[in-house]
């Protein structure tokens, strides 16, 4: 029997420069510390090793502080044992990177920077294929096909990239043998890439990242104890939550007389978890224009509980007429502005992108004339 910890795409380092505030900097600080997370699950599942199936690292050049600071914490869980695979991010190209790491990484730690058989224990055998480079455009997993194992020996592969239809960075270019693990006997296929977890089959998954990254794939961030009762013994995979942040979209869709503001609370996590959420209201349906301005006040008081907190309302159409016009003025230059935004909102053949200029300088002008008047 063997039992270990699949994960990949720490993506260490990741600088999240699109946000703003101290925001960066804790989501950065999130990605270390989930190395000692996956320790401890490893720990307390009796599983004696982790593998990372590629973008351990964000960048090809990641500081000295990084580097160093995740092999301290990796050698600080010895006797685990970590296997580290070159991805895509973090490929052999980087000459400095890998050599750096050769020379710095503790026994504990071992790079998988060989397409060669790594023994794990006395009967499990590793197949590691490292990216060689950014976009190897080759199969580099095609070798674990005639890599022979004696009788009884668990076969393990760890492989980075895209097979088919899934490919982080939408560059699909059908990598990986979707049936690898068949075609090469293996156990079980460790892959990374994908940041969240798919099983591709019984015997071949994607981790997923253990701490997310973005809004792409709303799902918790996941790693992977696999247990393999013996050669040819299907894989039990049970996913384990590791995850500080939490990114989520939330749909919020509004009829024409909804409260705004109290189906976006509905749909709000609970006020203590939301210091580690970000979170993207992707609002739709229609509203008027008295609940657009509502809505986008309630986010606007939302906000300060979040890590991060915004509305998306590119699907929201404003219903509107002349009664709610009327809210801005009955006549005057305010009110043919108004009329004419309107107008633009609806008009056929301009383009989304316009009527969605009109359609929020409309709101605008709606809750500044609010604002005023009260
Ligand atoms: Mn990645």
């Amino acid at each position: 029997m063997y039992r270990f910890i699949h994960s990949s795409d720490l993506h260490l380092g990741k600088r999240f420069g699109n946000f703003g505030g101290d925001l960066p900097g804790r989501l950065r600080e999130a990605r270390h510390a989930v190395i000692a997370r996956l320790a401890a699950l490893a720990r307390d599942h009796g599983a004696t090793a982790i593998l990372l199936a590629g973008d351990t690292f964000d960048t090809e050049t990641p500081s000295p502080e990084i580097r160093r600071q995740a092999l301290a914490e990796m050698r600080h869980h010895a006797p685990l044992r970590w296997v580290v695979l070159p991805g895509n991010h973090d490929s052999l190209q980087a000459a400095q990177l890998w050599s750096a790491l050769c020379a710095e990484a503790p026994e504990n730690v071992v790079l998988a920077v060989e397409p060669q058989p790594v023994l794990l224990a006395p009967q499990a055998m590793l197949f590691p294929a490292p990216c060689t480079t950014r976009r190897p455009g080759r199969d580099l997993s095609e070798w674990m096909d005639g890599a022979p194992t004696p009788e009884g020996t668990i076969r393990i592969g760890l492989a980075h990239g895209a097979i088919q239809r899934f490919s982080e960075d939408d560059v699909a270019s059908d990598v990986i043998a979707p049936d690898r693990a068949r075609r090469s006997g293996l156990d079980y296929l460790a892959l990374g890439d994908w940041h969240g977890a798919v099983a591709v089959d019984r015997r071949t998954h994607y981790s997923g990242s253990p701490e997310p990254d973005r809004f792409k794939h709303d799902r918790p961030g996941q790693a992977l104890l696999v247990d393999i009762a013996g050669p040819a013994a299907f894989p039990d995979v049970t996913p384990l939550d590791t995850a500080s942040f939490a990114w989520r979209t939330l749909p919020l869709h509004l009829l024409d007389g909804d409260d705004c503001a109290a189906a976006l609370e509905a749909i709000l996590p609970d006020s203590r978890l939301r210091r580690h959420t970000l979170a993207r209201i992707a609002a739709s349906g229609r509203c008027r224009l008295a609940g657009r301005t509502a809505l986008a006040a309630s986010v606007g008081h939302a906000m300060p509980d979040f890590a991060f907190l915004e509305l998306d309302e590119r699907a929201l159409a404003t219903e509107c007429d002349s009664e709610d016009l009327d809210l801005i003025d009955r006549a005057g230059a305010l009110r043919e502005a108004a009329d004419a935004l309107l107008a633009e909102a609806g008009e056929e053949g301009r383009s989304a992108a316009d009527q969605d200029v009109a359609r929020a300088a409309l709101a605008r002008l709606f809750s500044f004339c609010e604002t005023t008047a009260s």
